[in-house]
């Protein structure tokens, strides 16, 4: 009788520490600007703080995937960390000062280079007015 109580005890501590554990991870994407590989491993660099567990930008959609631990970094955490970078977030713009320090090929705000890399008008950067 006592044998099978701490059984279904144990049962229940179980399951509730492995609904625990899945709620700790967040899915989502962001919409990050940038032209080239360069710009790829800059935003993946920057996105892969402490307790995030992957990250993937497409250079063609400029979706940034992320995965990471909700209980050890925010996604506000990530894109201040990628503004940071001196890339620009679709819900937040990076400073002239953070995108004057990347290099001169990933000038994403450049018309001109937008062109050479076949991509329109920048999209992040329509909020800032
Ligand atoms: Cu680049």
């Amino acid at each position: 009788m006592m044998k099978k109580y701490i059984f279904s005890l144990l049962a229940v501590v179980a399951i509730t520490l492995h609904s625990t554990a899945q709620s700790k991870i967040t899915e989502t994407s962001l919409e990050v600007d940038g032209l080239c590989g360069m710009c790829k491993e800059r935003i993946e660099n920057a996105a892969y703080l402490q307790g995030v567990k992957k990250v993937n930008w497409d250079k063609e959609t400029h979706q940034l995937d992320l995965v990471f631990r909700n209980d050890k970094v925010s996604k506000e955490d990530i894109i201040a960390s990628i503004n940071a970078a001196g890339h620009d977030v679709k819900s937040a713009i990076a400073s002239d000062e953070q995108y004057a320090n990347i290099h001169g090929c990933c000038r994403y705000r450049d018309e001109g280079l937008r062109a050479n890399h076949g991509l329109g008008d920048a999209r992040c950067t329509e909020e800032k007015k």
